[in-house]
């Protein structure tokens, strides 16, 4: 497979903040070809509005229009509502800037009158420019809680109000077992054209776990016979952003790439390690590639997501691959 346009499908699973700069490098390089699967556990009702963070993050960062500083939210804000709520006493703990509640507003009513999270969002990606596919795991509710040092939160309250602190116990998709992966997501996945399924340097255990909680997902990745590569979040014992280092330590799990490709398991035959833990490049049953991982500019962005692909290709024609595969 090279990464010209239109030569066969790439999926990559999505969420949070690094995932969404892989997928914009991805995106710039694939267009049309890519398509996202997008993690929906972070999603709650709040102030009375549906809000899918994971997927604004993905819609916002690969049109350009995401607030490169926090890596969420708009760029262009202004914060006239959040003021006005808290003269009025409301809970102004999660931030809504004035341009994002109107997609907050329109993805509510629109979820009211019984249209899918799926087509809400392919509808907001195409009025955005978006040339990807962003797809919700689900269209049915899954809702990530985090029982904890002080007790049992949903995501939102672990991940934002509590700014990550309480110490997690462990991680549950709440109604992931009645939840259903959507049409256009097993059509992906089941897409003969399908060339490779990238993990993005998401959260493995708030981000990524999530979309394989969802039934039908694992096995379809499973059944596809394509190279599945992850790129490792943790560059020299820490995480780029957000609390997936602080959770391997509370979760017992080694701040390493090698745990990484452990919690992975035989579900990836490679893993992308950042040049700097070049003592890594050695992990039993996985590949590794070594790149420089971290995403400052968009140009690294791309360039991460160039040697994540051409590593994928190098696998596909590996031997070693099939005769794994088979194991599955
Ligand atoms: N993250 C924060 O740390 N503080 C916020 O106030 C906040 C508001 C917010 C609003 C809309 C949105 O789409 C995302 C927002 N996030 C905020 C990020 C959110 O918590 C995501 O779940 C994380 O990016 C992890 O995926």
């Amino acid at each position: 497979m090279n990464v010209s346009r239109s030569n066969g499908r790439v999926i990559a699973l999505c969420g949070g903040v690094g995932g969404a700069k892989l997928a914009y490098g991805l995106q710039y390089i694939l267009g049309s070809d890519l398509t996202l699967i997008v993690n929906t556990g972070d999603d709650f009702e709040h102030l009375g509005l549906k809000i899918s963070p994971d997927i604004d993050t993905v819609l916002y960062t690969l049109s350009g229009l995401a607030n490169r500083e926090l890596g969420w939210g708009r760029q262009d804000e202004s914060w006239n509502f959040m003021e006005t709520l808290a003269g009025l006493g409301g809970e102004t703990w999660f931030r809504l800037g004035d341009r994002d509640l109107a997609l907050h507003a329109e993805r509510t009513r629109r979820l009211r009158t019984g249209e899918t999270l799926s087509s809400i969002t392919s509808s907001f990606a195409a009025h955005f420019g978006i040339a990807a596919q962003v797809l919700p795991m689900s269209d049915d509710p899954i809702s990530t809680v985090v029982a904890s040092s002080e007790g049992v939160l949903p995501f939102q309250r672990y991940f934002v109000e509590r700014r990550c602190a309480p110490q997690v116990e462990s991680i549950h998709f709440e109604r992931a077992a009645s939840a259903r992966a959507s049409s256009e997501v097993l059509s992906a996945l089941g897409d003969p054209d399908l060339q490779a399924i990238i993990v993005c340097p998401s959260n493995p255990f708030l981000s990524i776990d999530p979309i394989l909680s969802v039934p039908g997902i694992g096995s379809a990745i499973r059944a596809a016979s394509v190279p599945m590569v992850a790129v490792s979040p943790i560059i020299g014992g820490k995480a780029v952003k957000g609390p997936t280092d602080k959770i391997m330590d509370e979760l017992g799990v080694p701040r390493t790439s090698k745990a990484i490709a452990e919690h992975y398991g035989a579900l990836i035959d490679g893993l992308v390690v950042d040049v700097s833990d070049a003592d890594e490049c050695e992990i039993a049953g996985c590949a590794v590639r070594l790149a420089a991982s971290l995403m400052k500019t968009d140009d690294d962005r791309i360039r991460l997501a160039g040697e994540t692909l051409e590593f994928a290709r190098q696998l596909a024609s590996s031997p070693q691959r099939a005769a794994q595969r088979q194991k599955l």
